[in-house]
């Protein structure tokens, strides 16, 4: 419609939302750099979390230890969430400063 043909031209309103049939969004988790945790936790996270092989793992983990950061793993939203939420727990619960962030992909 024309914005001539249209009468009422306050009325001319979005109706549907083509959002609603994207895919969602995806999120990286990324582990950052530190001096501090020992590589072997690192990479047991990888494994145990990010669900990484062990030859996975040790390459992100040189990754993240050569270039400050990394991603772990990418995941709808509440997911990259929770995982990042158990990264920092299992870091803290074992006395290491281990950081990860959420990031849109
Ligand atoms: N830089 C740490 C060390 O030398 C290892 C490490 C790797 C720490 C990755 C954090 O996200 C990290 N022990």
């Amino acid at each position: 419609m024309t914005e001539q043909g249209n009468a009422n031209a306050t009325a001319n309103i979005q109706t549907t939302t083509s959002t609603e049939l994207d895919e969602p969004s995806k999120y990286n988790v990324i582990l950052l750099n530190d001096d501090y945790t020992p590589m072997d936790f690192v990479t047991e996270v990888l494994m145990d979390i990010f669900r990484k092989t062990k030859e996975q793992a040790e390459a992100v983990m040189l990754k993240i230890h050569e270039e400050g950061k990394g991603v772990a793993g990418t995941y709808v939203f509440e997911i990259a969430e929770q995982k990042a939420i158990e990264t920092t727990a299992k870091a803290r619960s074992q006395g290491h400063p281990l950081n990860c962030t959420v990031e849109k992909e």
